[in-house]
């Protein structure tokens, strides 16, 4: 074998291994976030509020392709998300909410949107900025009263992706 050659592929390895875990996507276990106060479906999961299936041990990976409307994210294995008839938990607030996501990884970010019923209610550009591990957003909910399902959304500014979490709310209770 000719040494020059080895000791050149061994330089190459040394150097690609922290870039190959740089560019690794993701996508497995802990890497994501959810909105945990006021705790939505899978932070309920999450904390046994409500008994869940996969999705109490991985709150932060409802991820599917950006502009869904669903609660799951188009993951089948997180389907219950979208049962509403589940028991979750209905927090009562005013007429402005703080929404807190708790990020265990800071993807950069195009935009934070939130819905009811399909309507967007508020939306936060962050114009590919990485946020910090814990984001508030305060939105008004003032033309809304009662039971309401929000859907949260966290568009990711380097992939097609988003994160997608459901709160429900009851306005005006608080
Ligand atoms: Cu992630």
């Amino acid at each position: 074998m000719n040494l020059k050659k080895a000791s050149l592929s061994t330089a190459a390895v040394v150097l690609a291994t922290p870039l190959l875990f740089a560019l690794m996507p993701a996508g497995t276990a802990n890497a994501h976030g959810y909105v945990s106060s006021p705790p939505s479906r899978q932070a309920q999961c999450a904390a046994g509020v409500v008994e869940c299936g996969q999705i109490q041990w991985e709150p932060h990976s409802v991820e599917g392709p950006k502009g869904l409307t669903n609660c799951h994210g188009g993951n089948t294995r997180f389907a219950e998300l979208n049962d509403d008839s589940k028991g979750w938990q209905v927090t009562p607030v005013g007429r402005t909410v703080d929404f807190t996501w708790t990020l265990t990884a800071q993807h950069a970010t195009s935009t934070w949107e939130y819905f009811i019923g399909g309507t967007r209610i508020a939306s936060f550009d962050d114009g590919g900025a990485r946020p910090p591990a814990t984001v508030t957003h305060r939105v008004d909910l003032g033309g809304y009263s009662g039971q309401q399902k929000i859907l949260a959304v966290w568009n990711v500014a380097d992939t097609a992706n988003a994160f997608y979490a459901c709160i429900d709310v009851n306005v005006g209770a608080a």
